[in-house]
């Protein structure tokens, strides 16, 4: 038979559960003094200051992560898109880029798009242009005062860029940015899933 279980083993169980759960992900670890945490799940469930997508240069929505942020929070990041691709980037976001729309029904206040750069082998600029979109988008959070901001691993889906060659880029360009500035206070970075989550970890 099982053991009953007290009132305070309970509640610090339901803790445990709260924490390694936050914002409607998993937590699979908390790098750099706490500001960077390594999280599994669907990141159009993070709840927070700013999502950032993945997007591409047309920015009117795709498949992969973009397809789901513009289904999970509706027509009103679109019509922000249509309203930017209509005057400021009137011939798209480049790679690199970031820019920022409202989030429509997702629990965050803004969504950052930046285009990731497409894998062509690794000496055409990619690790650049990969790097300037995590560095894009947190200087358009720190801009913001969006102080916790959850990013996909741009580029590694559809993009092919090889996750294991991304991982270091991704974390060198949140490092030197966070070393520079206090906003955003927290970067979560979101994987699809656990072997994802393992390979970025193995990598650094
Ligand atoms: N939550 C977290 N991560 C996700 C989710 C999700 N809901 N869905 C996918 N991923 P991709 P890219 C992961 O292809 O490579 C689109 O069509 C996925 O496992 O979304 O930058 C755009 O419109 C992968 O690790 O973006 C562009 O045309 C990561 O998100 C193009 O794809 C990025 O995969 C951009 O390609």
């Amino acid at each position: 038979m099982a053991k009953p279980v007290d009132s305070d083993m309970a509640s610090r169980m339901a803790s445990g559960m709260a924490s390694r759960m936050a914002s409607g992900l998993k937590i699979r670890a908390t790098l750099l003094e706490g500001r960077l945490i390594v999280a599994v799940g669907d990141i159009t469930r993070f709840s927070g200051d700013a999502i950032v997508n993945a997007a591409n240069s047309g920015l009117l929505g795709g498949g992969g992560v973009d397809g789901a942020i513009h289904r999970a929070g509706g027509p009103a990041i679109l019509a922000d898109c249509r309203t930017l691709r209509a005057t400021t980037l009137k011939d798209g976001l480049p790679p690199g880029h970031a820019v920022a729309t409202g989030a429509g029904h997702l629990s965050v206040k803004r969504v950052i798009h930046t285009v990731g750069p497409v894998w062509h082998g690794g000496s055409h600029g990619e690790p650049e242009l990969l790097a300037s979109c995590y560095t894009s988008s947190l200087a358009i959070a720190a801009s913001e005062g969006l102080d916790t901001v959850a990013f996909p691993a741009i580029s590694t889906g559809v993009y092919g860029y090889p996750r294991e060659k991304a991982a270091p880029v991704a974390f060198s360009a949140i490092r030197d940015f966070l070393s520079d500035h206090p906003t955003p206070s927290t970067v979560y970075l979101v994987f699809f899933s656990d072997a994802d989550a393992d390979v970025f970890l193995a990598a650094l």
